[in-house]
């Protein structure tokens, strides 16, 4: 029977149950006990890393407490609850986030100082939690803060990579080398290990289709044999800010199902012992880094059904806890895909309904229809992910038996609706055909979800228009909506630039516990762009902010750099579409221009210093070679003393989160430089602009909402729109001009970097080749309205006082670009799930 539950008497738990510590001394002591017990150190000769240890325990003890109750709470009401599945959640660091969101930095400031320790110095020792690549990963990071702050009951869950994404350093010739990052080597207070929550996947195996009692085969199936290994759940608490929601987020470790064989062992095989317990541990050991093309195909696919097939696991237990009949299942859970890594979640579930639940079919396709909800984050072709079938068959022949039947009744519809349209069918199957014939993941989380939506105005148009056009036809046009990315104001202008946010709380009077989780009230700034007091103040802050990123490049890299300069900051994976090649070839346009420019010409010119950072994927070579461009260019004109004063260029290695959180309140401009219709939506626009930085960008993804909202006048646009792209690439390949004759500054730019006036001579080529022969990323047609653009910038910026003026209005208007309004549209259009207050 059940037990009687809570257990004993619930007045003698309640009444000695924990409350968060808030006061100085209770902090203090918390500290100091940890010191003690937790850690097992003496109090008088600890370091700061052992600092930050302790603090985190301590800190740790609060979120557990609300953790606990928010777990508590979602049980007792049963409430609809939505599951952000992703393959990445990009944390960054915690500790400074917990301690604002919980209000409480103040206290742990005051109290580490009474110990002898800088709080600042405690928060520096914590490494990067990187469990992602770029933008999608700190987005579902985002969304987690949002959710938690907005008080929904949302839950992520992902793998625990033991490396995450690599450490990437420069070698002295300029090349990107990476290295692993072992960010769990010291001990990771901010996750608990749940070993009592684990779940059996199995791969590989035959399938079996069971028959009926007239030995016809149903649509269920037996699946047995091949691999199984152990899916163990690692908690992370998730702090709302200014509430005591504290969601969780689920990570998954494979483990082996059984450890050690012994019989091998016994019989003088070691290897043999332990080898079955290292190809289950090999599955959450590395984040898969994007772009990487070829290696570990099989493995990134065990990843992704190890993963979803525990998370569906998990969640159908807590549902049926519930008790309630299979049938509403729907009605309790909502499953996010993020992008179609998760995508394999459909047929499982499906698995789950008929094998296991015994459900007919369409009855368990009602249900899954009306769980999955599906985001699409880019319409770049290379970027659909394809599934060659033999290996499907071979590592999840249930699935693919399922996918293949999916396939016929959604084709035998189509065939309905457009009889007799055989392209139709082709396009439209999920199955490509060629050598291997591939499964279309886009494609199955498409017809498997509730809907589907884009991450940026134009960007969900063009998903509608292109990748997902016949699917739009079938399916009517309202399954397929738009949510604009956001960002979390807590981390990217609360956290990151304190200052600022001292201001604005002063200025608007107003507690930021309420702006922050309100941000249209940033417009109630625009007037103030017109008080001279305001902008000085507003404008020493971003004089400080240069200065720490300064001292920061300082005490890392051992150079100096002059914070009277403008700051030009690009910060993203390198990419072609994404056109760092583009910047750097301009910095080099630039540099040439300053050469032959007589010492009077030179002294009106504003000095500028351009930042660059971002990781290459190991195998992409043309995206290495721009890294390596960007160094040696910084090589030749850093040391260049005619011009150094007025143009230097700094390649910051290992961008971060962290170091994220340092450039981007430090910029003046920064650069969102896609070719047309191809970055989905961008998020660091977003986190620049809010912090005062101004946008220099082409009309791609939310750049232009951006422009929409602070005003065309405060953005600089440039390059050609969307509808141009595919024309232009038709005239490359069919009727080519040469570079000399279409952008002549282009081809001297390109000339002097081949003649070798930044070494390597012949390294090169292959990156300029990239433009000189066919430019699929429309370089050659942009340059010439980039660098009016950029002239346009130096312009703009002589006038200081009306910068600054930008500057201010471009941050009052950032209030749609909240991932708390993000998170409230996928709650209220999506998910249909409400906010549950924790009392
Ligand atoms: C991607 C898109 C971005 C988008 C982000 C989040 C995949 O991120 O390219 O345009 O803003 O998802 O939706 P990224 O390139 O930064 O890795």
């Amino acid at each position: 029977g059940k037990e009687k539950w809570p257990r004993g008497d619930e007045k003698a738990w309640k009444d000695n149950m924990r409350d968060v510590d808030k006061d100085v001394p209770a902090i203090t002591k918390s500290f100091v006990s940890h010191v003690q017990t937790s850690l097992a150190r003496q109090p008088y000769n600890l370091d700061t890393l052992g600092a930050y240890q302790a603090a985190a325990l301590s800190v740790r003890d609060n979120l557990l407490v609300n953790w606990n109750e928010t777990a508590l709470q979602y049980t007792r009401r049963a409430p609809k609850r939505a599951y952000y599945l992703s393959l990445e959640f990009l944390m960054g660091r915690t500790l400074d986030n917990a301690l604002l969101n919980l209000d409480l930095k103040q206290p742990y400031a005051q109290a580490t100082q009474k110990l002898g320790f800088n709080i600042e110095d405690i928060l520096e020792k914590e490494r990067d939690a990187a469990l992602g690549n770029g933008g999608l990963g700190r987005l579902a990071a985002c969304y987690l803060d949002s959710s938690a702050s907005q008080e929904l009951p949302v839950w992520g869950y992902g793998l625990r990579y033991k490396y995450g994404i690599f450490q990437q350093l420069i070698s002295p010739e300029g090349n990107q080398l990476e290295a692993p990052d072992p960010w769990l080597d010291n001990q990771n207070p901010w996750e608990l290990p749940r070993l009592d929550v684990a779940y059996e996947v199995r791969f590989y195996g035959n399938a079996e289709r069971v028959r009926d009692e007239n030995g016809n085969t149903t649509d269920r199936a037996q699946w047995t044999g091949g691999q199984e290994v152990l899916a163990v759940a690692y908690d992370v608490m998730i702090p709302g800010s200014y509430t005591r929601t504290t969601n969780n987020l689920r990570l998954w470790e494979s483990k082996p199902k059984r450890g050690f064989d012994l019989n091998s062992f016994n019989a003088g095989n070691y290897e043999g012992a332990v080898e079955s317990s290292n190809s289950a541990a090999a599955i959450t050991s590395v984040l898969y880094p994007n772009d990487s093309t070829g290696f570990g195909k099989e493995l990134r696919l065990k990843q992704q059904y190890f993963w979803t097939a525990a998370s569906l696991a998990d969640i159908l237990r807590r549902f049926k806890n519930i008790g309630k009949p299979i049938q509403e299942f729907p009605d309790y859970v909502a499953v996010q895909l993020n992008d179609t890594h998760p995508t394999l979640a459909i047929p499982e579930l499906m698995r789950i309904l008929l094998d296991d639940e015994e459900l007919p079919w369409d009855a368990a396709w009602q249900i899954v229809t009306n769980t999955f909800f599906y985001t699409n984050h880019t319409v770049l072709p290379e970027a659909l992910e394809k599934w060659p079938v033999p290996l499907m068959e071979h590592l999840l022949p249930r699935h693919m038996q399922i996918i293949y039947d999916i396939n016929l009744f959604f084709l035998q519809s189509v065939e309905k609706k457009f009889p007799g349209d055989r392209d139709r069918l082709g396009r439209m199957s999920l199955i490509e055909e060629g050598f291997p014939k591939q499964v279309r993941m886009a494609f199955l989380a498409c017809i498997g979800s509730r809907k589907v939506n884009g991450v940026a105005e134009l960007h969900s148009e063009l998903v509608k228009t292109t990748i997902l056009k016949d699917f739009v036809e079938f399916e009517g046009v309202s399954k397929f909506g738009n949510v604009t990315n956001g960002i979390t104001p807590r981390r990217w202008l609360d956290q990151c630039n304190p200052e600022l946010s001292a201001l604005i709380s002063s200025t608007l009077k107003v507690d930021k516990s309420v702006w922050l989780k309100d941000l249209y009230q940033l417009e109630k700034l625009l007037p103030y762009a017109e008080d001279a007091a305001f902008r000085e103040k507003w404008a020493a802050i971003k004089q400080r902010n240069k200065e720490r990123l300064a001292h920061h490049v300082e005490t890392t890299l051992g150079l100096t750099i002059n914070t009277h300069a403008m700051f030009d900051v690009q910060i993203k994976r390198l990419h072609e579409y994404k056109r760092q090649t583009l910047n750097i070839l301009g910095v080099i346009h630039r540099y040439l221009t300053l050469k032959n420019m007589s010492k009077e010409e030179r002294e009106k010119v504003n000095p500028r210093v351009v930042f660059f950072a971002g990781k290459a994927a190991p195998a992409y070579y043309i995206a290495k070679l721009t890294i390596r461009l960007i160094v040696n260019v910084a090589r030749i004109i850093n040391a260049d003393a005619d011009t150094k004063d007025l143009l230097s260029l700094y390649f910051l290695p290992d961008y971060s989160v962290s170091l994220a959180e340092v450039l981007i309140p430090a910029s003046d401009i920064s650069q969102h430089i896609s070719t047309a219709g191809t970055e989905a939506s961008g998020t660091s626009n977003m986190k620049f602009c809010l912090n005062g930085g101004l946008l220099l960008g082409t009309v791609d993804g939310a750049n232009i909402e951006i422009a929409e909202e602070v005003g065309e006048s405060n953005v600089f646009f440039f390059g050609h729109l969307t509808p141009a792209v595919e024309d232009l690439r038709y005239q490359h390949t069919y009727h080519p001009v040469p570079i000399e004759e279409k952008c002549p500054a282009l081809a001297h730019v390109l000339n002097q970097v081949s003649a070798g006036l930044f070494g390597d001579a012949e390294v090169y080529e292959p990156l300029l080749n990239t433009i000189r022969q066919g430019d699929h990323y429309l370089l050659s047609d942009d340059f010439d309205s980039y660098i009016a653009a950029l002239a346009m910038v130096d312009e703009a910026y002589l006038d200081r006082t009306e910068w600054v003026k930008k500057s201010i209005r471009t941050s009052a208007k950032m209030g749609k670009f909240s991932s708390d309004r993000a998170i409230n549209e996928y709650a209220e259009s999506y998910w249909n799930i409400e906010a549950q207050h924790i009392s």
